[in-house]
């Protein structure tokens, strides 16, 4: 894996109703993300925040059912470009959200210097719903789809006109949440889920396995998004959108840590960390303790 890390922050509410997941790059660096990611990597950036927009109270709402539509798309706009930069010097992006709406930037940032980008989406949820499909109106819930090249025309042409990565090219890992149309659309593109059911039958090593050796084969560098609903909400509380029955930590530390063995990952992002919610920082903590796993902490 590339010794050479230049970590982002996007403190980013905006693609969801629950305000504070904005606070979410603070939470991670007060529990000691660039500590620890010094302790196992030689050449650290911490290239700070990126600002927000706020929504002016008088804003209107668009006439899609998208909240916040201008903001989310300039935020992604700037961390898309910073991700893009970050990769041109052959450095390897780790990008502290924010709510899951910023995946939209990363991507678009990072798929282009790949062909063919493979995505592990680590979350209880599909975050496939376009503004047709959606029950919420959240961006939080369109970031893979909109990736897929479904969904409104100023998300999908971010950084680059068209999709930014292809359906074969993703596995979900942790999904037990799932909207009829993301089903759906599962369905149709042959998207590779793990749910919870396959988790629990097959175990973490072999879902792990089956899923390193599933992209490695097609693709020419993989993301990790991690969303910390993914794990269980009783040990990770501090997340907004929580669904009980989620993967453990020692699961998800045996994930990280069988990814790090594998070398595959070329850049990685945790988000939807919300402090407010949190107890006592356990989800930021949770999420440092996995960036140590996935980047080559020993012993655990
Ligand atoms: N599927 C629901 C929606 O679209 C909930 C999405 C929740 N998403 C996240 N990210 N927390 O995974 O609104
Ligand atoms: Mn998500
Ligand atoms: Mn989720
Ligand atoms: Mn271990």
């Amino acid at each position: 894996m590339n010794n050479k890390m230049s970590v982002i922050g996007v403190p980013m509410d905006l693609g969801q109703s629950r305000r504070g997941v904005d606070m979410g790059p603070s939470a991670m660096r007060y529990a000691g993300a660039i500590e620890k990611l010094q302790s196992l990597k030689e050449d650290i950036h911490d290239l700070g925040d990126i600002a927000i927009e706020r929504p002016d109270s008088q804003q209107e709402q668009d006439d899609t059912n998208l909240k916040n539509l201008p903001q989310v798309i300039k935020a992604n706009e700037e961390l898309a470009s910073l991700v893009d930069g970050v990769i041109e010097k052959g450095r390897f992006p780790v990008i502290l959200g924010g709510d899951h709406s910023i995946a939209i930037g990363s991507l678009a940032g990072i798929s282009r210097h790949y062909n063919d980008l493979g995505v592990i989406w680590y979350d209880a949820h599909g975050d496939l719903n376009s503004g047709e499909t959606s029950p919420s109106g959240n961006i939080h819930g369109m970031p893979l789809a909109v990736s897929l090249g479904i969904g409104h025309d100023k998300l999908i042409n971010l950084h680059g006109d068209g999709p930014k990565i292809k359906a074969e090219n993703i596995v979900i890992v942790g999904a037990r949440s799932l909207d009829p149309g993301e089903r759906e659309l599962i369905r149709e593109r042959g998207i590779k889920v793990f749910t919870m059911h396959e988790i629990d039958r097959m175990g973490m090593p072999k879902v792990m396995e089956e899923t390193i050796n599933y992209l490695k084969e097609r693709t020419d560098g993989i993301h990790l998004s991690l969303d910390l609903d993914g794990l269980d909400p009783s040990e990770a509380p501090g997340v907004g959108t929580p669904v009980i029955g989620g993967m453990t930590y020692r699961e998800s530390h045996l994930a990280m840590e069988m990814l790090a063995e594998s070398g595959v990952i070329t850049s990685a992002e945790f988000v939807e960390v919300n402090p407010i919610l949190d107890e006592k920082n356990k989800t930021g903590e949770m999420a440092v303790g996995l960036m140590g796993s996935l980047f080559g902490e020993k012993l655990k």
